[in-house]
C-alpha cells in the first residue's frame, strides 16, 4: 500500500472523507494514526543488554515532524498533502505539545532517546505521564500567572498498554497503568518511552490556576510535574511521585529480565539503569528491597548486583537543587524503604567515617546523591568543566574514595530536531554543499569549513537566516502582538528563569542601552532583545525578574524616541515548539550564567548549530564551544569559574561596591525603582528586586555587568562587518558536530553501558 493510500484509508475510516476534504485537525489525527501504524511495523531494537533511562522528565516536544523525518517519509507526506491542497507545516502546528519537563534536563532525556534509537541501541525511557505537565505561562499585568496545561487528547502518541503494577505506599495500595510512546530512530528501529500513570487520577481536582488538594494521592499523583514544593504536602507529593516512578520501573525491568529467562543474580549483564539526576534515586533501595524480599537474595547479593547495574548522572551543583529528604518524610510515604536506606547508610559508615559522605546526616536528612554515588558504578557530569568542578570541589570527598567512577559526558542535542526539522532550509543547503553524510555522522559538518571564503555559501546561509527572522517576526506579531524588525539584530535569551542564568544582567544591559539612546547615542542598527522563560511559581525573585523585563518591554516599545532602535519581547509560554522557531532566527545567543553554575547548557549548542554566535561566560559547554570555534568566533566575557568559586570561598563579593564604583551600573540599577518603571510596574516587585541586587545578589550580577556591556557592544559593532559575521556564523555551524547527542550517546555506551550492537 502506498503512503497516500494509507492516509486516505485513515481519513475515510475516521471521517468518511478524502484527504482534500479534511480539516487540518482531521488530517492531523489521520497522519498521527498512519505514523503510529508505520512505527508499529518497524522492528523493536533488541540485544543482550539494554539501557533503562529513568527520568522524572522527558521534554519530548511535538512528535509528528520528527517521527516523519526519522521514518524518512517527511517529504513524501508533504508532497501528498500539497497535491491535495494542504500544508504539512500548518498541520504540525495543530499538535499539542506535551509538557513533561522543566528545561534542559528533560529535553536532554528526549534527545538521548532519539539518539539511542538512532544508534540502534536497545534502550527505553521510564517516566511519568503527568496530565497537566508543567504549567502554562500567561502574562497578566506584567506578571507571570500559571495555568494548567492539558496536552492529552483522545488520540495521541500515547498507547495504553495492558501493563499494570501494584505500588505500595506503606499499607496503601495504588494501581498503575503503563502508557507507551514509540521512539523511532533515524533510519532505524523502535525503542519505547514508558510513562506510568494511575487509573484513579482525577483531573477535576484542579480548579483555578494550578492549585489542588495535595493530600489525595490516589487522585493527584500524576496531575502535575514537580508541583510547588514550598510546603510539606508538596514535598511529600514529590516523594510519592518519585517512588511511584521507580517502583513501576523496577517491576518492569525485573519482569522483562525474567521473561527473557535471565538470572537476576547477573542482571548487570542484561540491564543498565541510568539515573537522571537524583529524582529516580529510590530505584536503588527499591530494587534491593524486591530482590531480598521477593527473590530470595541475601542483602550482600542484592547490594552487589544493584551497584553494578545503576549509574548516576549529576546535572547541577546548586546546593538547593541537590535533593535531601527528611527521613521522617520517607517514613510517611515509603516506610518499606527506610530499613534498606538505613542499612545502606550503616555499610557506608563502617567503611568511611567521614561525615560528608554519609547517606543519613546528623539532622536525619537523606542525601539522595550519596546513595547514587556509593551504590552506583558510574558518576558523570554533563560538560568538561562541570565534571572537573564535581571532582575538585562539590563531590571531592567522593572522588577521593572512588576516582574510577567519575567520568564526563558532555551533553549533546539531536540534530534531527534541532537542524533537520527546525531548519529544513539550512539542512538542504548543507546537503547541497557537503553531501548528506552529516545526517548520520555529525562530524562531517566540518567539511563546511572549506566554504568559509565562498560567497555563495556565506550568502546562502545569511539568506536562510533572514528568512527565519522574517518568519519569527510574523509569528511574534501574531502571538505576542509585537512588531519586530527583521533588519534588526536578534539577541535571544531563552531558558528557565533563574538568578544564576542572569536574565537580570541582560535586563540591566537593556536599561543601559535605553538610557544611552535617550541621551542621543543611537546604535548603528536596531536591536531586538528577545526573552523566553518560565519561573517556578514559588520562586519570588524569578517572578520579579520577569516583571522587570515585561515592564521594560512596555516602556521601551512604546517610547517613540527609542523603539525605532530597540525593542524588547518576552514571549509567553516559552516551550520546545517556540524554541524551534526562535533558534533558527537568532543572531546572538545569550549564555551568560555565572561561571561554575550552569552545568552544561544545551540551548547554546542548538543556537550554534543554527548559525548564531555565542555571547557567553566561561561556563558549562560554552567552554567547549569556545575551544572548538576559537577566540575569533565567540564573545566571551566575565570572571571565570575559579575566580567565582574563590569569591564564594572568601565571601568577598559585595554588590554595593560595584554599584558605588560605577556610574553606569548605578544608573541601570536605579532605573528599576525610578519614576518610569514605578509608573508601569509594581512597587513591591521592583523594590524587592532592587534590594536583592544591592544587598545580596547571590549570583553576582554586578560582578560581570561592565565586562558584559563592553563585549556585547563589541558584538553589535562587529555585526556591521557582515563579511566577518557571515564567516563566524559558518564556522559555528561547521564546528557544531561535536554536540550531536549521537556522539554523547556513543560515549555513554562505550564507557558506561557497554551494550553490544
Ligand atoms: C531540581 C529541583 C529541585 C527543586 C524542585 C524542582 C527541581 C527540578 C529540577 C531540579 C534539577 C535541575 C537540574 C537541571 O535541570 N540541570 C540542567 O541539566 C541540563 C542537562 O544536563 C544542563 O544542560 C543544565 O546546565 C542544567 O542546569
Amino acid at each position: 500500500m502506498t503512503l497516500e493510500e494509507r492516509l486516505n484509508g485513515w481519513t475515510e475510516r475516521l471521517y468518511r472523507k478524502n484527504i482534500g476534504s479534511c480539516s487540518g485537525q482531521e488530517l492531523y489525527y489521520s497522519i498521527l494514526n498512519v505514523t503510529k501504524e508505520l512505527m508499529a511495523e518497524k522492528p523493536v531494537i533488541s540485544g543482550k543488554k539494554k539501557v533503562y533511562y529513568i527520568s522524572a522528565e522527558f521534554l519530548i516536544g511535538k512528535l509528528l515532524s520528527n517521527n516523519l523525518i526519522n521514518l524518512q517519509i517527511y517529504e513524501e507526506m508533504e508532497r501528498i498533502l500539497a497535491q491535495n491542497g494542504k500544508n504539512l507545516a500548518e498541520i504540525e502546528e495543530i499538535e499539542p505539545e506535551p509538557s513533561l519537563g522543566n528545561g534542559g534536563l528533560g529535553r536532554l532525556a528526549a534527545c538521548f532517546l532519539d539518539s539511542i534509537a538512532t544508534l540502534g541501541l536497545p534502550g527505553d525511557g521510564i517516566g511519568l505521564n503527568y496530565h497537566f505537565g508543567l504549567f502554562k505561562q500567561v502574562f497578566a499585568d506584567h506578571l507571570q500567572t500559571a495555568e494548567k496545561n492539558a496536552w492529552m487528547e483522545q488520540q495521541s502518541w500515547l498507547t495504553r498498554t495492558d501493563t499494570s503494577y501494584t505500588v505500595m505506599f506503606g499499607k496503601k495500595k495504588v494501581k498503575s497503568r503503563l502508557y507507551d510512546i514509540d521512539v523511532v530512530g533515524y533510519e532505524n528501529g523502535i525503542n519505547k518511552l514508558h510513562l506510568f500513570d494511575i487509573e484513579s487520577v482525577d483531573e477535576s481536582l484542579v480548579k483555578d490556576g494550578i492549585d489542588f488538594d495535595k493530600t489525595k494521592i490516589d487522585k493527584n499523583l500524576t496531575l502535575f510535574l514537580y508541583p510547588d514544593d514550598s510546603d510539606e504536602a508538596g514535598n511529600l507529593l514529590r516523594i510519592y511521585q518519585q517512588y511511584f516512578m521507580v517502583s513501576n520501573g523496577a517491576q518492569l525491568i525485573i519482569e522483562e529480565l525474567e521473561k527473557k529467562g535471565y538470572d537476576l543474580h547477573h542482571m548487570n549483564e542484561h540491564a543498565v539503569i541510568q539515573i537522571n539526576d537524583t529524582h529516580p534515586t529510590m530505584v536503588i533501595p527499591e530494587l534491593i528491597r524486591i530482590l531480598t524480599e521477593e527473590k530470595g537474595f541475601t542483602m550482600d547479593e542484592a547490594v552487589g548486583v544493584v551497584s553494578k547495574t545503576c549509574a548516576y548522572t549529576n546535572h547541577t551543583i546548586l546546593a538547593e537543587a541537590l535533593e535531601k529528604w527528611p527521613l521522617e518524610y520517607l517514613e510517611k510515604v515509603v516506610p518499606q524503604l527506610v530499613p534498606i536506606i538505613k542499612e545502606l547508610d550503616v555499610r557506608v559508615r563502617k567503611l568511611y567515617p567521614d561525615e560528608k559522605v554519609q547517606i543519613i546526616d546528623k539532622d536525619k536528612k537523606v542525601h539522595m546523591a550519596h546513595i547514587d554515588i556509593h551504590y552506583g558504578f558510574s558518576v558523570n557530569g554533563v560538560a568538561a568543566i562541570h565534571t572537573e568542578i564535581l571532582k575538585e570541589t562539590e563531590l571531592n570527598h567522593f572522588y577521593k574514595l572512588y576516582p574510577a567512577k567519575f567520568n564526563n559526558k558532555t551533553n549533546g542535542i539531536t540534530f534531527r530536531r534541532w537542524l533537520l526539522s527546525c531548519n529544513r532550509e539550512l539542512a538542504a543547503l548543507l546537503e547541497e554543499k557537503i553531501g548528506s553524510g552529516f545526517k548520520k555522522d555529525a562530524a562531517e559538518l566540518e567539511k563546511l569549513l572549506d566554504f568559509q571564503d565562498d560567497e555563495a555559501t556565506l550568502d546562502g546561509i545569511a539568506s536562510i537566516k533572514r528568512g527565519k527572522k522574517e518568519a519569527l517576526a510574523a509569528y511574534i506579531r501574531e502571538k505576542e502582538g509585537v512588531e519586530i524588525n527583521p533588519d534588526s539584530i536578534y539577541d535571544i535569551q531563552i531558558k528557565r528563569l533563574h538568578e544564576y542564568k542572569r536574565q537580570q544582567m541582560n535586563a540591566l544591559y537593556i536599561i543601559h542601552k535605553y538610557l544611552e539612546i535617550k541621551k542621543g547615542k543611537v546604535p548603528k542598527r536596531p536591536i531586538t532583545f528577545i526573552f523566553g522563560a518560565k519561573a517556578a511559581p514559588a520562586y519570588v525573585i524569578a517572578q520579579d525578574i520577569i516583571h522587570l523585563i515585561l515592564v521594560l518591554q512596555e516602556i521601551i516599545n512604546h517610547d517613540p524616541q527609542v523603539s525605532p532602535y530597540m525593542k524588547v519581547v518576552m514571549v509567553e509560554n516559552y516551550n520546545v515548539s517556540y524554541a524551534e522557531k526562535l533558534i533558527p532566527a537568532c543572531d546572538i545567543s545569550e549564555q551568560i550564567s555565572l561561571a561554575s553554575k550552569e552545568a552544561s547548557g544545551t540551548g547554546n549548542m542548538k543556537f550554534m548549530l543554527n548559525g548564531a554566535v555565542t555571547l557567553g561566560t566561561s561556563d558549562g559547554a560554552n567552554v567547549e564551544i569556545h575551544q572548538l570555534v576559537g577566540d575569533d568566533n565567540i564573545y566571551i566575557f566575565g570572571e571565570d569559574s575559579e575566580a567565582v568559586i574563590a569569591h564564594y570561598a572568601n565571601q568577598d563579593y559585595v554588590p554595593k561596591k560595584y554599584y558605588r564604583n560605577s556610574k553606569v551600573i548605578r544608573e541601570a540599577v536605579d532605573f528599576i525603582v525610578g519614576e518610569q518603571a514605578m509608573a508601569v510596574g509594581h512597587k513591591e516587585n521592583l523594590e524587592r528586586l532592587y534590594g536583592e541586587l544591592l544587598n545580596k545578589d547571590w549570583f553576582m550580577t554586578l560582578l560581570d555587568l561592565r565586562d558584559y556591556i563592553r563585549v556585547k557592544d563589541k558584538a553589535f559593532q562587529d555585526y556591521e562587518d557582515q563579511a566577518k559575521w557571515k564567516r563566524m556564523s559558518l564556522v559555528n555551524i561547521a564546528k557544531a558536530g561535536f554536540f550531536s547527542s549521537d556522539r554523547t550517546i556513543a560515549e555513554y555506551n562505550r564507557d558506561i553501558w557497554k551494550l553490544q550492537q
